[in-house]
């Protein structure tokens, strides 16, 4: 862990307060008070050190919502929403006390509309109970973070989650056509449309996708969907540097190929899903788990090339899955690296970073330079086709924290030098608050905390994400 100086907690009185609001206007079936029943709801699955929040409000109905966050207000103490707490940069985590309200209670999927192809739901829904949903109708809903199979849809909300195919499908974002929300003052607002088409008044739900729960409560979200692909291929291009892979990743991209997925995983990741018993060519140093869809002639014209393209970059094999389970038991792999890599050391951290994609192999090789120079253990993997790799630092001795965070610093530059992104889907959080500056100028850092302010004027709905404290940015 690195060590963060903590964040203040409202006062007793305040605390005290607030749990009698949250008692009389819920009752104690939805209210958890106790430290050891708080304690599950202390963290996530980031790098920020859990906090026990003070109360946790168990959300069945947007009303019950709506109490909390009157609660909190009468009492000004903090409140921070929470999905399935599957987040990667601290977003659920209650760094300042207060409240949690979890939203995970509300399940419903209100309606799928094959006409229209939307969908209503709750933000409790878990995403991989909504792809089998609207994919047993025919459908698809493309987002796909690897937590798919926990996380929920109001917190893939919330971060703007993307995943592998975002390649070719784009973001969360791209998929919300209107929200049903709640502000902290107890507005109940309805954003967006229901049509495909629209552009009337500012884009407000835009603004609340991707803003980490600081700005509103969702409680209902109008989800565009397309039809489903009827075929799939996957395809697996193996190199023997990390650096091949990165390079074949530009030819297939230059060839105007868009398979839905170009992942990479580099010989640190190799090692983790070797480990977990997938048999992975011992010459192999990296790896390209690639996938198409379509109707079936494109799809197979499709991995011709790719795989074409891949051993003209020098690919050592091309493999391809033979059915179903195959693919299933590759994406299993994939999906596993994340608690993979967390078992390899004590300590880990996975970042997010971002870069234009012919700039993947300048970033290989500086990461290769920040592990030397720290003597911190790295490796990487991601969503190579959008630029996205998670770099993770792995460690084992509990001193080594000013090394990472010299190798994080360095990261970061080195990426926005290239004119890269700070994070591509995990969202800034607490992670990666102080580095903000690195990447937004001074202007647009405080264009954006007037907004908080406007949407959350006490600063009580999750603060201290997504912006520096006052004096402690990096620049
Ligand atoms: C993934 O792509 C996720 O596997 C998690 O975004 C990344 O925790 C990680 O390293
Ligand atoms: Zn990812």
């Amino acid at each position: 862990m690195l060590r963060r100086a903590p964040f203040p907690r409202p006062s007793a009185a305040a605390v005290d307060k607030a749990r009698r609001l949250l008692d009389r206007a819920l009752g104690p079936s939805k209210v958890i008070t106790s430290p050891a029943g708080c304690e599950a709801y202390a963290g996530d699955e980031s790098d920020q050190e859990p906090v026990i929040p003070d109360a946790v409000v168990v959300a069945e109905t947007p009303d019950d919502i709506l109490r909390a966050l009157a609660a909190a207000s009468e009492a000004e103490v903090p409140i921070v929403p929470r999905g399935a707490g599957s987040g990667k940069s601290g977003g659920a985590v209650p760094v300042g006390g207060g409240i949690v309200v979890t939203t995970l209670g509300m399940r419903g999927i209100k309606e799928i509309d094959r006409e229209e192809l939307v969908a209503v739901v709750e933000p409790g829904v878990i995403l991989g109970d909504f792809h089998a949903a609207v994919e047993a109708e025919g459908l698809f809903y493309p987002p796909d973070p690897n937590s798919l199979k926990m996380c929920a849809l109001g917190g893939n909300l919330a971060e703007n989650a993307g995943g592998p195919r975002a390649f070719k499908y784009g973001v969360t974002r791209e998929y919300v056509l209107g929200l049903e929300a709640l502000l902290v003052d107890g507005t109940r607002l309805r954003t967006g449309r229901r049509t495909v088409k629209g552009v009337t008044g500012y884009d407000v739900t835009s603004l609340l996708v991707g803003s980490e729960g600081t700005l509103a409560v969702f409680t209902e979200a109008t989800l565009q969907l397309i039809p489903k692909p009827p075929s799939v291929a996957t395809l697996l291009g193996l190199f023997d540097t990390a650096l091949a892979s990165g390079r074949a990743v530009s030819a297939i991209i230059a060839a105007g190929l868009v398979p839905r997925c170009l992942e990479l995983l580099d010989a640190g990741a190799l090692s983790a899903v070797r480990a977990r018993g997938v048999p992975v060519d011992a010459r192999a140093g990296a790896l390209l788990l690639i996938e198409v869809d379509g109707d079936p002639a494109s799809c197979e014209a499709a991995m011709e090339r790719i795989g074409e393209a891949c051993v003209a970059e020098g690919a050592l094999d091309v493999l391809v899955a033979q059915d179903a389970a195959q693919r299933e038991r590759l994406w299993e792999a994939r999906r596993a690296l994340s608690p993979a890599t967390r078992a390899m050391a004590r300590y880990k951290i996975s970042e997010d970073v971002v870069v234009p994609r012919t700039r993947l192999p300048d970033l290989l090789r500086e990461i290769d330079r920040i592990s030397e120079e720290t003597s911190i253990r790295m490796l990487s993997y991601g969503h190579a086709g959008d630029g996205n790799l998670h770099v993770n630092f792995l460690w084992d001795d509990p001193d080594a924290g000013p090394r990472v965070e010299r190798g994080l610093d360095r990261l970061f530059r080195a990426v926005v030098g290239m004119r890269g992104t700070l994070t591509g889907e995990h969202g800034v959080g607490t992670s990666k608050a102080e580095y903000l500056p690195l990447e937004q100028g001074p202007e647009l850092i405080e264009l954006q905390r007037r907004l908080k302010a406007v949407f959350d004027p006490k600063n009580l709905l999750n603060p201290h994400k997504i912006f520096p404290r006052r004096g402690h940015g990096v620049c």
